[in-house]
């Protein structure tokens, strides 16, 4: 698997209490780079605004542009919502959608895996909205790059805590979505009433989850019935991850009571449905995770996943294991059409 990261993540609220910090992707980078994981990594660039304007308006980044200018020596909030900025945010920002699309070019050219390790994080970020931590879409600029210059389709795959409201709605006309995050919790959406099978074989797929304690057999047997369903009906080109591991146990900002393991079981489950579907093409974009070895662990989970000689064995999490309504949803969702 492909590496994507920049050193320049880390400028983005350094020296700023946050949960969202440099250290995240620094713990990462750091551990791959003691386990041996940390080779042949990529550079990204910045994504070009007319990359950035495929998902967000004009005014919105003028309005990040003008805002992070006028920051001086402290950090603030962004008017649109509760994402802090400081003097480097465009900046970091715009190079962190690059690197989704890095990551995603990376995927296509070479039918495999990429994971960018990226910071501020993007799945919150609406068109003209800014908030939870995010800044622009990454995700969604690398899934609408997917479809300017290679005419694929994508399912963007979110298994982040919290429901990618930015993503959900931006989605459609190309752009599927697939997400299970607590419910109710922040940011309020993704309730199964906003589930919509769109023209064209796209969908927009919501599994809302107990927000405490769902554990780690029934989060990964949803997701074995949930991604095998969906990217049945949707049949992408490419799946674009929105790797959040704010699920795993004792997260600060997160914690559906599930163990870091559960990367491995996520990936290999990923690895095969895109080998099956999507000719291997996979980028995982790093969304939350405030648990820096937590992260860090699971990363490292899904790079050695990808990198095993065999796809891994599928995980053994029984049916039986998920609640019942959870199961019941994923029922209508197998014969959505
Ligand atoms: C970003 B990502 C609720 C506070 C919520 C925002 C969380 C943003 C998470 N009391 N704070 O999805 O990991
Ligand atoms: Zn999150």
């Amino acid at each position: 698997m492909r590496i994507v990261y920049d050193e320049l993540y880390g400028d983005h609220l350094r020296g700023i209490p946050h949960p969202e910090s440099p250290g995240r992707v620094e713990a990462v980078a750091d551990f791959l780079r003691r386990s041996g994981k940390f080779e042949n990594v990529i550079a990204p660039r910045d994504a070009t605004t007319a990359e950035i304007e495929r998902v967000h308006a004009p005014g919105y980044v003028e309005l990040v542009r003008a805002e992070v200018a006028g920051m001086a020596d402290f950090a603030g909030y962004l008017s649109t919502g509760d994402t802090v900025i400081d003097t480097h945010s465009f900046d970091v920002a715009r190079r962190a959608a690059g690197g989704a699309v890095v990551a995603m070019e990376t995927a296509m050219h070479e039918s495999g895996s990429a994971f960018a390790i990226l910071r501020p994080p993007g799945h919150h970020a609406e068109a003209r909205r800014g908030m939870g931590f995010c800044v622009f879409n990454n995700a969604a600029i690398a899934a609408r790059a997917a479809q300017a210059q290679f005419g694929a389709r994508t399912l963007i795959v979110d298994f982040d805590y919290h429901h990618g409201n930015g993503t959900q709605a931006v989605s459609g006309d190309g752009l599927s979505y697939v997400s299970t995050h607590a419910f109710p919790a922040y940011p309020g959406t993704g309730g199964r009433d906003e589930n919509y099978a769109l023209p064209e074989r796209d969908a927009i797929v919501n599994v809302p989850l107990p927000p405490h304690d769902f554990g780690t057999e029934p989060f990964v047997a949803v997701w074995e019935r949930l991604l095998a369903a969906t990217v049945a009906r949707v049949r992408p080109d490419m799946l674009i991850v929105s790797a959040g591991f704010d699920y795993v146990k004792g997260d600060p900002a997160g914690d559906l009571g599930v163990d870091v393991e559960a990367a491995t079981h996520l990936a290999a489950l990923i690895r095969r449905l895109a080998q099956e579907y999507c000719g291997g093409r996979v980028a995982y974009v790093l969304e939350g995770g405030y648990d820096v070895d937590a992260l860090a662990r699971s990363v490292a989970a899904v790079i050695e996943a990808h990198d095993a000689p065999q796809t891994p064995e599928t995980s053994g999490a029984q049916d039986s294991a998920i609640p019942a309504s959870q199961r019941e949803l994923l029922e209508t969702i197998e014969t959505l059409d």
